[in-house]
């Protein structure tokens, strides 16, 4: 990491009064690991620091240190109570879900950008960004190990669940030797493994199963792109009465198929949008470039978009209008 950068986040951690610690809306392992483990490092600084995450917040989180401190309603802060905002684990200002409110801050409000989204946008006033980090929880924890800072046992574990979540344990094209690494240092310092895997990767439900087996029984591929498709209707989500988690988790599960070049999951949304997510694991092949011709962003290996239109059934597939 680079020494001007730590110095210039050093000083502007020093000087400010009061710290919003922030993460995308709908917070995953990673925004809220590496958020609640930054938001305890403030803490030892004696910094005092919020921490807020626009929610719903999945009930899978409940397990990690410090949980109870995340506020989620808007109403809960007033971001003029602040004068450094540290924006983690988000690729452009919209994905907090307050994008309007933090562009009307005056320019005495700093922010700090802390991310790995290969789409990153550096709207910080600081930008400690690295597309080559499997998490915002690896750069936090370098982040650490730079400034000498005592990773404490929540700490570790929290970091640790941030590692586990971004590389799909350990198993995704963002697994590195630095992440292992990282996952290996957390160990010694007590990360508790067990409970991480417990509550993060063995916590489906039947439900969660079955909708699954729906969802995998429509895929479909184009083998001239080399693309395998499938489809989420507004029907199933309600019918089934899942979370975002369930959905995510199965975009990833199909990762292990074997033999396409990339899987696009098109999700129908309540406003008559559709929610693209590609996953490849296919090298060379970089879906956020491909996600953004679609508006959208994210990693090389896992991108999203979102865009106008309804999923109609027509003869042996399905098509949008
Ligand atoms: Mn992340």
């Amino acid at each position: 990491m680079n020494q001007i950068l730590i110095n210039k986040l050093e000083q502007l951690i020093l000087a400010a009064k009061k710290i919003l610690v922030l993460t995308h809306q709908k917070p995953d392992g990673d925004a809220l690991g590496s958020g609640l483990a930054f938001s305890e490092f403030l803490d030892t600084l004696g910094k005092a620091n919020t921490f807020f995450a626009l929610g719903p917040i999945s009930s899978t989180a409940d397990f990690l240190p410090g949980r109870t401190k995340v506020k989620s309603n808007f109403g809960e802060i007033n971001l003029a109570d602040f004068d450094l905002i540290a924006i983690l684990d988000c690729g452009d200002l919209k994905q907090t879900g307050i994008e309007a409110e933090l562009r009307a801050l005056p320019p005495s409000t700093s922010i700090l950008n802390i991310d790995h989204h290969q789409t990153n946008e550096n709207f910080g006033a600081i930008n400690i960004v690295n597309p080559e980090s499997s998490s915002t929880a690896e750069i936090v924890f370098t982040l650490f190990e730079e400034l000498n800072f005592p990773v404490s046992k929540n700490a570790a574990t929290l970091l640790l669940t941030g590692l586990i979540t971004d590389t799909a344990n350990f198993s995704n094209p963002a697994t590195t030797f630095a992440s292992l690494e990282a996952a290996g240092k957390l160990l010694s310092r007590g990360a508790k493994l067990n409970e991480i895997s417990t509550n993060v990767l063995k916590n489906k439900s039947l439900d969660v199963l079955k909708f699954w087996g729906t969802i995998l029984s429509r895929l479909t591929e184009n083998k001239e792109l080399g693309v395998v498709t499938t489809i989420i209707t507004k029907e199933d989500l309600e019918l089934a009465n899942l979370d975002e988690e369930a959905l995510d988790g199965v975009t990833n599960f199909l990762n292990n198929l074997k033999g396409a070049k990339m899987v696009l999951v098109l999700k129908a949304l309540e406003d008559g949008k559709i929610k693209g997510s590609f996953r490849t694991t296919t090298e060379g092949i970089d879906v956020s470039r491909l996600a953004k011709t679609f508006g959208g962003g994210g990693h090389a290996k896992a991108a999203g978009f979102t865009i106008p239109g309804k999923l109609v059934k027509i003869d042996g597939g399905w098509r949008i209008e």
